[in-house]
C-alpha cells in the first residue's frame, strides 16, 4: 500500500484517521518507500514537550542531497531541476538538469572543504535570487555543514546580528544583486556587516552584476575560479537523522531573531510528502514558488520538498512589477507553470492593476494555486481564483510557520473542497487543537482560540541555536503538553479551520513576520526619541501596515516632524530593512499604560485601525487621559 499521493477526500479520511492513530507506523512506511537511507533507524519517534525535546528515525543514517539529487540521475539525468528565470526578461532562462545540479553542488561542497568548512560548521548565506543561492544550500548540505541563509534584502545590522549568533565561519554571497531596475550593492552591506563579526574567516563572492567592488585580500575570493578548479566528484557526508540541517532566523516578539534549528531526516520526508500531496505535483509538471530562499518557504518548496520528489522547480530573479505588472503572467506562460504558491500581499498588488495584464497571458497550464504568508482576504481569494484560476484551478491556502518546516493545515488540491479565507482541514499528521484562554481545549466545531498542535510532526523546529530555554518558553509554556503556534483561529460547522492572525506582538507586513520589540528599539535610538510604539493596522495591499506612537524627549522639539519620520524610517531602514519602515508616525505625549507598566498595545491598534468606538475599559490604565489626545492627534 502507498500513502503517498492523496486522491480524493475518502482517502483523506482514511489516511489521516491512520496518521494520528499510529503515527510511527504511518511514517515509518512513507520513510522506507519513498527515500533513500545509508542506515535505517532503531526508533521512529521518541518525543516529549515538556522537555522540550523531538526526535524522529532516531539512529538513521543519511545525507539529503543524495535524496534530492543522486538518487534522480538514473531515471531524470536529463530533467531539468532548477529552471532559472532572470531579473531581465531578455535575459534567456537557465534550465540546469539533475546531473548538472549534481556537478555544480558536488564542486561547490568541494570549494567549501577547500576553504576551511567541515561538518557541523555554519554558514551564512546571503545571495539573491540566483541558481547559486539553491546551489551553496545544497552544497553546505552535502558536507554536513549547516547553512544559515539571511534573506538578502536584510540590513548590515539584521545580517551581523544573525552572523554572530550562530557563529559563522564563512559567508557566501554576491557582487550584487538586481531587482527591478535597481541593483542593489550586497557585497558593500556584507562588508560593513563584518565590521562588527569576528567569527568569519572567508567570504566567498557571486559574480552577478558586474560591479566595482572591494575585495579584502585574505578573506574575500572570487567563487568562480575556485569552482572551475574544483572536482566533480563529492562524497555526500553521512549524517545523523538528528543532525542539524540548517538554522533559519524568524521574529520574535521581544529581542533577538530567534534561529530555529531543522534537522536532517524529519524535515526531508516532511517536506516532500506535503509537497507532493499539497501541489498534488505529477512527474513532468513545472512547479513555481515565488518565495525568496530566504524564507523558510522558499527552503522547503522551492529547493528541498521539490527536488526531493525529482521536480522542476523555478527559481525567479525579479520582482513582480518588472518590466511591468504582468511579469507573473509572462513567465507563467512561458514555462506552462502547473502549480504556482505565491503571498496574498502579492496577490493584492497584482490585483490593483486590474484584469487587463493577467487576461493578456495564456495561463492555461495551471492547475493549482497557492498561497502562505499570512490570511488571503475574501477579495484576494477570489481575485486570484477567478481571473488567475479562471475558477478551474483550486486555491490551497496553506497555514504553516518557519517553525513547523512544512504545510500544516491546507486544503488538498481537487481532493479537499475549498472555502475562501479557510485554511480547511490539517495535513496528514497533524493534530491541531484550539484553547482558550484558560488553558482548556475547545471541542466540536463552532469555537474560536489559540492555535496549538499537540502532537509532534517530522519536521517541528527542535530548537532555537544557543538557547534552548526561549525554545521552550515560546513554544511549550503557553499549554501544558502543546505546542503554541501564537496564532489564533476558528473552526467552523465542518471542521475547517481559518486563521485569524497572531495573538502576539508580531506583525505581519507584506507576508514578513516582523517583531514589535527590535523595530522600537531602533526607533528609540533616535537622539529625539523617548519611547515608542509600534501596531499594525488595515493597508489594501501589504495586509498590514505599520502605524507608530513617538514619544519625544523634547516634547516642545522645534524641529520639522517631516524631517523627523524620514530619520526615523531611516533607522529602521539601517538596522532592519526597508520591510518595516512606518507608513504613519505619530507624535504622541504619551502612551497608554498598565499599572504594571505594560504598554495597551491593544488600545492603540483600535485607535490606528480607526476603530476608536470600541477601545474597550481604559480605566484601568496608568494614564487614561493620553488615550483622547492620542485620538485628537491621530494621523
Ligand atoms: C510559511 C510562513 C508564519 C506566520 C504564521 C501565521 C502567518 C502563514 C498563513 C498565515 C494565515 C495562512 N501565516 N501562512 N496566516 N493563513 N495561510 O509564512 O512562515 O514566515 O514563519 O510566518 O505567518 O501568522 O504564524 P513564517
Amino acid at each position: 500500500m502507498s500513502n503517498y499521493h492523496i486522491k480524493h477526500l475518502e482517502e483523506y479520511y482514511q489516511v489521516y484517521r491512520k496518521s494520528v492513530r499510529e503515527p510511527e507506523n504511518f511514517w515509518e512506511e512513507i520513510a522506507e518507500e519513498h527515500f533513500i537511507w545509508s542506515k535505517k533507524w532503531d526508533k521512529v519517534l521518541e518525543w516529549d514537550f515538556s522537555k522540550p525535546e523531538v526526535k524522529w528515525f532516531k539512529g538513521a543514517k543519511l545525507n539529503i542531497t543524495e535524496n534530492c539529487i543522486d538518487r534522480h540521475l538514473a531515471t531524470r539525468g536529463d530533467k531539468t531541476a532548477i529552471l532559472f528565470e532572470p531579473n531581465d526578461p531578455n535575459e534567456p532562462a537557465e534550465n540546469i538538469t539533475y546531473k548538472q545540479l549534481h556537478i555544480r553542488v558536488n564542486q561547490f561542497a568541494n570549494v567549501l572543504k577547500e576553504n576551511g568548512i567541515k561538518k557541523g560548521d555554519r554558514v551564512c548565506i546571503y545571495v539573491p535570487m540566483i541558481p547559486e543561492l539553491a546551489i551553496s544550500v545544497l552544497a553546505c548540505a552535502r558536507i554536513g555543514a549547516i547553512h544559515s541563509v539571511v534573506f538578502a534584502g536584510f540590513s548590515s545590522t539584521a545580517l551581523s546580528t544573525r552572523i554572530n549568533d550562530s557563529d559563522c565561519k564563512m559567508v557566501i554571497t554576491a557582487d550584487g544583486s538586481f531587482r527591478g531596475k535597481k541593483t542593489i550593492d550586497l557585497k558593500g552591506i556584507v562588508d560593513e556587516a563584518l565590521e562588527s563579526c569576528t567569527c568569519v574567516e572567508n567570504v566567498l563572492v557571486v559574480k552577478r552584476i558586474n560591479s566595482d567592488i572591494h575585495m579584502k585580500e585574505g578573506r574575500d575570493k572570487w567563487l568562480q575560479p575556485l569552482l572551475d578548479k574544483a572536482s566533480t566528484e563529492c562524497k555526500a557526508e553521512i549524517m545523523d537523522a538528528e543532525d542539524p540541517l540548517f538554522i533559519l532566523y524568524t521574529s520574535g516578539s521581544t529581542g533577538m531573531p530567534k534561529g530555529m534549528v531543522h534537522t536532517t531526516a524529519g524535515y526531508m520526508v516532511y517536506t516532500a510528502y506535503t509537497f507532493k500531496n499539497a501541489f498534488q505535483y505529477r512527474e513532468n509538471d513545472v512547479y513555481w514558488c515565488t518565495a525568496d530562499i530566504g524564507w523558510i518557504t522558499g527552503h522547503s518548496y522551492i529547493v528541498y520538498g521539490p527536488l526531493a520528489n525529482g521536480a522542476t522547480t523555478v527559481l525567479f530573479e525579479g520582482v513582480p512589477s518588472y518590466p511591468d505588472f504582468g511579469r507573473f503572467w509572462d513567465i507563467v506562460e512561458k514555462h506552462k507553470i502547473n502549480q504556482f504558491y505565491t503571498a496574498p500581499t502579492a496577490i493584492r498588488a497584482l490585483a490593483k492593476q486590474g484584469t487587463e495584464l493577467v487576461d493578456k497571458y495564456d495561463l492555461s497550464s495551471l492547475k493549482v494555486l497557492g498561497s502562505v504568508g499570512e490570511p488571503i482576504n475574501e477579495e484576494a481569494w477570489h481575485w486570484y481564483n477567478d481571473n488567475v484560476g479562471k475558477k478551474k484551478s483550486p486555491i490551497i491556502d496553506s497555514w504553516w510557520q518557519t517553525e513547523t518546516g512544512g504545510i500544516m493545515i491546507t486544503p488538498i488540491p481537487y481532493v479537499t473542497p475549498t472555502k475562501p479565507t479557510y485554511a480547511t482541514l490539517p495535513f496528514i499528521g497533524i493534530q491541531p487543537a484550539l484553547m482558550d484562554e484558560n488553558g482548556d481545549e475547545l471541542k466540536g466545531n463552532q469555537v474560536e482560540g489559540r492555535l496549538c498542535i499537540k502532537f509532534p510532526w517530522p519536521s517541528i523546529a527542535r530548537t532555537i541555536w544557543g538557547n534552548h530555554q526561549r525554545y521552550k518558553e515560546t513554544y511549550f509554556s503557553a499549554f501544558d503538553n502543546m505546542y503554541f503556534t501564537g496564532d489564533g483561529a476558528l473552526r467552523d460547522e465542518v471542521g475547517y479551520y481559518r486563521i485569524t492572525g497572531r495573538v502576539d506582538d508580531v506583525i505581519i507586513v507584506s507576508g514578513h513576520n516582523l517583531g514589535t520589540a527590535p523595530i522600537e528599539d531602533s526607533i528609540n535610538e533616535h537622539p529625539a526619541v523617548a519611547e515608542s510604539a509600534i501596531v499594525g493596522f488595515p493597508h489594501d495591499v501589504k495586509g498590514s501596515a505599520l502605524y507608530g506612537y513617538v514619544i519625544l524627549k523634547d516634547a516642545g522639539e522645534s524641529r520639522n516632524h517631516d524631517n523627523l519620520r524620514k530619520e526615523i524610517n531611516q533607522i529602521i531602514t539601517e538596522h532592519i530593512g526597508p520591510i518595516a519602515k512606518l507608513d504613519k508616525i505619530q507624535f504622541s505625549d504619551g502612551l497608554p499604560k498598565t499599572r504594571s507598566g505594560k504598554i495597551m498595545r491593544r488600545i492603540l491598534r483600535k485607535i490606528a485601525s480607526n476603530e476608536m468606538d470600541n477601545l474597550g475599559d481604559t480605566s484601568t490604565l496608568l494614564n487614561p487621559e493620553v488615550v483622547q489626545n492620542i485620538i485628537d492627534n491621530r494621523l
